[in-house]
């Protein structure tokens, strides 16, 4: 089954959007598989964003990412990454529409409270980076009310 790295950035920990943004992907009926609360540092952070590094905006997206604790997950079901980006909203929260979590929660693109994978093999790597000691082997007892 797919997965996706969702994570919540400092300014939707801040400002008590983690549980309003889990309850989303819990309700459409993906399964939890991997959930962090962490501090990350600058290296890390650059890693992360490694594809971004040439970027103008590049220094300030690591600063916004290490300036306080995020909520680091992975999330699993059917079209996850595509499915998930769509719950996410465009990158730039004046194109995201309403009922997508940046389309409700958030205006400015420099603090646009949360990150999907773009692409499964984005996902794969993300986990590997975040989850380097793996995930919880489970599978959710609803999966068969959903697909
Ligand atoms: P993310 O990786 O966070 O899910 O975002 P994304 O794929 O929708 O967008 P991407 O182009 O990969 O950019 C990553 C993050 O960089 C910040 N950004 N700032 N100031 C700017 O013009 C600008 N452009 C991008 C955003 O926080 C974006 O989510």
């Amino acid at each position: 089954m797919e997965q996706t790295f969702i994570m919540i950035k400092p300014d939707g920990v801040q400002r008590g959007l983690v549980g309003e943004i889990i309850g989303r992907f819990e309700k459409k009926g993906f399964t939890l598989k991997g959930l962090k609360f962490i501090t990350v540092d600058r290296h890390f952070a650059e890693q992360h964003y490694a594809d971004l590094s040439a970027k103008p905006f590049f220094n300030g997206l690591v600063e916004y990412i290490i300036s306080g604790p995020v909520t680091a997950m992975v999330w699993e079901g059917k079209n996850v990454v595509t499915t998930g980006r769509k719950i996410i909203g465009a990158t730039n929260p004046a194109d995201s529409a309403p009922g997508t979590i940046r389309g409700d929660y958030a205006i400015d693109i420099g603090r646009n409270v949360i990150h999907g994978s773009d692409s499964v093999e984005s996902a794969k790597k993300e986990i590997a980076l975040w989850f380097p000691e793996g995930i919880a082997e489970w599978r959710s007892s609803v999966h068969q009310w959903i697909y």
